[in-house]
Formats: C-alpha cells, structure tokens, sequence
C-alpha cells in the first residue's frame, strides 16, 4: 500500500527526514535500550514512534504552530546489540553528549528507562555544568528507585543519578502511582529530599499546572532541565505498549499538554520518551501518544523562539 501524497498535508516523518526550516535546533537520537524488568522490546520503540509520525502533520492547530519551522535533524539510532550493560551506558552517555553539544535541544526515542541515567549525564557533559546543577523533572508512575545491585535497568535510573552526584533537591516526580511502588523505595525518595506531585495530586490541580510549578521551582535553583517522560504514566487503556502503565493514569492529552509547557520552557534542554514496547502496542496507541508527546515538544519549542 503507497502513501497517500499530499503537498498541503506536510507529514511530521518528512520534517523528521528533510530537516525543517531555520528556527532553532533540535537533535532526534533513538537510543534502542532493553533491559527492562520485563522482557520485552523496548529496542523496536525508536522505530515505532517514527513510525507513527508517517500518520502526523507538523501543524500544530491548537496553538498555530507549524512545526516545519523548527530545524531538526535526525541522527538516528544508536547500536547497542550485544554488549553488557557498562558498555552500552558509555555508548549512551557519550552519544547524548554529541547530541547536545550540537543541538540546542535533544529528544531521546527510548528504548527503556534506563537510558535516562546515561543521557542525563551526557547531557549534562555537553552543558558544561556540574550535575549539581541540572533539574530533573520526571514524569513517570514509578520511583524507578530500585537498588543498584545487579546493575543498572529500567527501574533504578534514579537511583543510580542520585549515587551519580545528582542531589535528589534537583529532582521532581509527578505521577506516581499507589500499588506501583513500595514504602521502601518512597523513604529513599524521602531521604534524598525528593519532590514529588502523586498522581491524586497532579489530577486534582492539573498536570499541565503543576508541571509548570515544577519547572519554574528548578528553574530558579538550576541552570538546565532535563525532562524524563515514562509513557507509562498515562493511564493503561492508553499505553498498553508499556509494561508499567496501570489504570488510573494520566490521558493523553494530559501527557501532550504536559509536553508543550516542557518545550516551552526556556530552560528545558532536554526530553527523553521512554518504555514503549511496540510488541504489546495496540492499534499504535501508545506510539502514536509518544509521537505526539514529541511533536507537542517541538511546538513548544516553536513557541518560545
Ligand atoms: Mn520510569
């Protein structure tokens, strides 16, 4: 079956390809990552989100934001087959930083969580500041706190920043879910002064609301943000291509307000889209929810140039 061609209907995967206009500049790195407590393929998730931007435009209705008008560049996906997980974090780390010293903002195409410990310190790396002085927002149902003992996976990214050198006051959670996490985990979250915004909490007041408090709050103490998006904190009928989502999570268009006030941020340089699973994705629902988690990014970006 041959796509359907239409010059007035540009496709976000041809702004991917062609590399847009001339405002700005944001760098596109898939980082194929799968090591998840759960088995699964997460490595296909580059893949799958750009393959749900061939069923995007670039423009952005809502706002009037046409997305062309950011200069993209796509630089593919990462190579991580058959290494141990040392290795691939080096790869990860070193390749993010080569993003972000080439690009004015990055978005990371995950893979699974853990890549947001390497991408984070490369990141930061490229900034030229002290990790001590980088915001971490996360939006995610999980602490992704687990004990480093084993190594690194999906749900110890955190853990793993804080033994790092991250101070856990440059970091804030919103999202988190009841039966997604333990008492344990939560007092180290305690422990390392932590922020968080629990799912009751962000629903009451509002996501795009309280993710803009947060942002502002570490934007006052830090000198850049990087925003972790876990696709499984939307709701379960949402994102059935994430092993961790659960019902009672976020909506989608929860997620892509949430992800417009991010890259409206002058301060956020950095978004990784994590854990998406095509092999249990449903109809593309959750691809084509990080495709336009991804697409209402740059149309924040747009906004703010
Ligand atoms: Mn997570």
């Amino acid at each position: 079956m041959s796509l359907h061609q239409d010059p007035h209907w540009p496709r976000a995967s041809e702004w991917l390809a062609d590399g847009g206009r001339e405002v700005g500049s944001l760098g596109v790195l898939g980082v194929p990552l799968n090591r998840s407590i759960t088995p699964g393929a997460c490595d296909e998730g580059p893949s799958a989100i750009r393959a749900a931007l061939v069923r995007c435009s670039t423009y952005d209705l809502e706002r009037g934001y046409d997305v062309r008008d950011v200069a993209v560049r796509d630089l593919g996906d990462l190579t991580l087959q058959a290494e141990d997980a040392e290795a691939e974090h080096a790869r990860i780390e070193a390749a993010v930083r080569l993003a972000a010293e080439a690009h004015d903002r990055v978005v990371v195409f995950g893979g699974d969580n853990g890549l947001t410990r390497p991408a984070l310190r490369g990141a930061a790396e490229a900034s030229g500041v002290p990790l001590a002085s980088i915001g971490l927002l996360t939006l995610d149902a999980h602490l992704d706190l687990r004990t480093l003992e084993g190594g690194p996976i999906n749900g110890n990214p955190i853990r793993g920043l804080l033994e790092d050198g991250l101070p856990g006051a440059n970091i804030v959670q919103i999202g988190l879910q009841s039966f997604a996490n333990s008492a344990a985990y939560r007092a180290v979250a305690m422990e390392a002064g932590i922020a968080s915004v629990t799912m009751g909490q962000a629903r009451r007041r509002g996501l795009a609301t309280v993710v803009k408090e947060a942002l502002d709050r570490l934007a006052a103490s830090f000198e850049a943000i990087y925003v972790d998006l876990d696709l499984d904190a939307m709701d379960r009928a949402f994102a059935p291509g994430c092993p961790g989502s659960r019902p009672g999570g976020f909506l989608p268009w929860e997620m892509r307000e949430a992800a417009f006030v991010c890259g409206a941020h002058p301060k956020v340089r950095w978004l990784d889209l994590v854990e998406l699973d095509p092999s249990t994705d449903i109809g593309q629902t959750t691809a084509l929810a990080a495709a336009m988690c991804f697409l209402e990014f740059a149309s924040g970006y747009r906004s703010a140039l």
